[in-house]
């Protein structure tokens, strides 16, 4: 083979991996027909799942066997999802009749119905652990703990094949990690209440029982951390904490006190658990106090200096231990099922041993859970023996709050950040008590890499990249196979990850830049062959956006990336005036190579000038896309004019 036709060989490969995205051809996994006794791909991935005999068709009628000790939303989802996939008449019961079609069984584990059906499955010893047994004429779903219910119905939902069967598997599953879900940390736009509640209902689709509120910007959490929540934003804040408790998620409420506190004046201590308070008789019942991006070179009030001394890392650990225990041992533990005090150290990005870290491994009440962000603010990987060093200088395993996929930082200006999660190695959750996402302005957008995170963080050994990018494409298109081929190629040209330093530690565009190499490789041989070659790419990227317009049913993500959306359009229409241009060029058609490549150019100004909204996005600026590749490509295609009319 010659080496042009090597390349062009390539150059086909990756436009065919791109093109299949959008189905414009057959797409190796699209057009396989389906293993007969393939399970469908659940995610998170369980611990274990096996098959258990025949799928199990659903009936119009089914029977579906409760007790007191039922969780309410496990049989809330249950009669759903029935519903959904034709069963006209769900009969709740407290003992099976015998004679129903399909007998589902919901409950503790350890019902004795339940135990029988789920004999020959493994039955978990973990906190929100499931067994799930699907055989001919029973379906049992028995949990650990209510939330384990709960998660073994959304592994129901995920288990009904396209023939409204469900499949006969054996599911025995539990979480890697205690502590699993979201932080809304990030500064600039906060997230509306109805991203908010969407994030409730995401978070226990996902089986992540954390959502952290802890908005910069919203002055309630921080600057005016004394002052009351008006009536109306505490109602919204009701609203949250049920929904959030529909979803099993722990809507846990932090406020900064960090910026202003006088932590010796005991008025700003009763002023703290009095915000507390008004949260707990909402119904809250995790609780964080964050003190980072503070300064500890200096007190807020004279009175600390007196109680602690001269500023600095030893003295301000002292102080904020003081408050932490104080709020761990009079508000959290005196008050009815809370769960243990959260906090954000001041040094929370790195390894060092100082006399901050000393005073809280020694002297922080060891149930208060510490927060830390890796080795960095934004760190490109988080390893195991990393963990272990933060956990030890703890003084206990660390809760990592990942600044991922955050975007309010200068560098992530005009970003949507979609890259799946990466470079955290499987064995964490040894090390750790949990894994929160600190997501983008961009509630519904985050989702995409929110959802490999908590697949991560359910089960890090059995993390997969590849499939649970599919998992999250699939997630958004609403299980659209064509749909989410267009979802993979919109995060092919957002494939960034929250990024310190100027060298991304996720790869941009990985599979564009791949070809875009084999293109231009080829075009200095064979220019028409590999005009012809990359076409369908083209056409791929700029009909994506009408793809995802009409294909993705989650309104909220539509309008996030609603100008990402339209700049692909037209770097899409950019791209084909390009090749249009270089195909002219080859066959010496001046004319036409000079109007290709004004049209080239208008789409490429034009998708340059889109800029971010202010009012959704930190940090001002053009909408980026696949960038440098597309501007490159404009460019190149610009200079190789350039040269035929000189
Ligand atoms: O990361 C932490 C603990 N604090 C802040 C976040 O609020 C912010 O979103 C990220 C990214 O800019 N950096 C921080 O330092």
């Amino acid at each position: 083979m010659t080496p042009a036709r090597r390349t062009l060989k390539a150059a086909t490969a990756a436009a065919l991996l791109l093109a299949a995205s959008l189905g414009a051809v057959p797409h190796a996994t699209a057009a396989a027909a389906p293993e007969p006794q393939a399970l469908p791909t659940v995610s998170p991935t369980p611990q274990h799942l096996a098959r258990a005999g025949a799928d199990v068709p659903l009936p119009a009628r089914v029977e579906l066997v409760v007790a007191d000790t039922t969780d309410t939303a496990a049989r809330a989802l249950v009669t759903e999802i029935l519903r959904d996939h034709g069963v006209r008449r769900v009969e709740v019961t407290r003992k099976a009749s015998g004679r129903a079609p399909l007998t589902v069984l919901l409950g503790p584990a350890t019902r004795p119905d339940l135990a029988r059906a789920l004999r020959g499955t493994d039955v978990p010893a973990h906190a929100e652990g499931y067994a799930l047994r699907a055989t001919p004429g029973t379906v049992a779903l028995g949990g650990t703990d209510a939330t384990g219910q709960f998660y073994a119905a959304q592994t129901l939902r995920q288990l009904i094949t396209a023939r409204h069967a469900v499949a006969g598997a054996s599911v025995s599953d539990f979480p890697s990690m205690r502590l699993r879900g979201s932080i809304e940390g990030f500064y600039g736009p906060p997230w509306t209440t109805a991203e908010r509640l969407d994030q409730m209902d995401f978070l226990g689709e996902v089986k992540s029982n954390t959502y952290v509120y802890a908005p910069k910007d919203d002055p309630y959490h921080r600057d005016k951390w004394r002052d009351p929540y008006p009536a109306d934003k505490l109602k919204e804040l009701a609203d949250l904490v049920d929904r959030a408790a529909a979803n099993h998620v722990r809507f846990t409420f932090a406020v900064s006190p960090g910026g202003s506190i006088c932590y010796s004046d005991p008025a700003d201590v009763r002023a703290l658990t009095a915000k507390l308070q008004a949260l707990y008789d909402l119904g809250v019942r995790s609780f964080s106090v964050p003190l980072d991006d503070i300064s500890y070179t200096k007190w807020n009030c004279a009175g600390d200096a007196t109680a602690f001394g001269a500023p600095g890392r030893g003295p301000a650990a002292q102080a904020q231990v003081g408050l932490l225990n104080t709020v761990q041992r009079d508000f959290v533990a005196a008050h009815d099922g809370t769960n243990p005090l959260q906090m954000v150290p001041t040094e929370y990005g790195d390894l060092t041993d100082t006399a901050y870290k000393q005073e809280i491994r020694a002297h922080l009440d060891p149930a208060v859970e510490v927060m830390w962000t890796g080795t960095d603010v934004v760190p490109p990987e988080i390893t195991d023996s990393q963990a272990r060093q933060a956990s030890q200088l703890f003084g206990r395993k660390v809760f990592v709050w990942d600044n991922y996929p955050v975007n309010d930082f200068g560098r992530t200006a005009g970003r949507l950040l979609l890259a799946p999660y990466d470079k955290r190695e499987a064995g964490l959750s040894d090390n750790l008590s949990g894994l929160v996402s600190n997501p983008m302005n961009q509630e519904a957008a985050s989702k995409l890499a929110v959802f490999t995170m908590s697949d991560f963080a359910w089960n890090d050994r059995g993390y997969d990249r590849t499939r649970s990018a599919r998992q999250s494409a699939l997630h958004l298109a609403g299980g659209d196979a064509r749909v989410a081929d267009a979802v993979q190629v919109f995060v092919d040209l957002n494939h960034m990850a929250p990024t310190f330093g100027s060298t991304p530690w996720q790869p941009q565009s990985p599979l564009l830049a791949a070809e875009l190499t084999a293109f231009w490789k080829t075009y200095d041989t064979d220019p028409e062959a590999a005009v012809r070659s990359f076409a369908p790419t083209a056409t791929t990227i700029e009909r994506t956006p009408s793809v995802l317009r009409a294909g993705v049913p989650d309104q909220l993500f539509l309008h996030d990336a609603d100008r990402w959306l339209t700049a692909t359009e037209h770097w899409g229409a950019a791209l084909r005036h390009g090749l249009a241009a270089l195909k002219a060029l080859a066959a010496q058609d001046r004319a036409a190579a000079e109007a290709a490549r004004k049209a080239m150019d208008s789409e490429a100004d034009t998708a340059a000038r889109i800029t971010v909204d202010p009012a959704e996005h930190h940090q001002l600026g053009p909408v980026k896309i696949a960038d440098p590749y597309l501007q490159d490509f404009v460019t190149k295609v610009d200079a190789l004019h350039d040269a035929t009319a000189s």
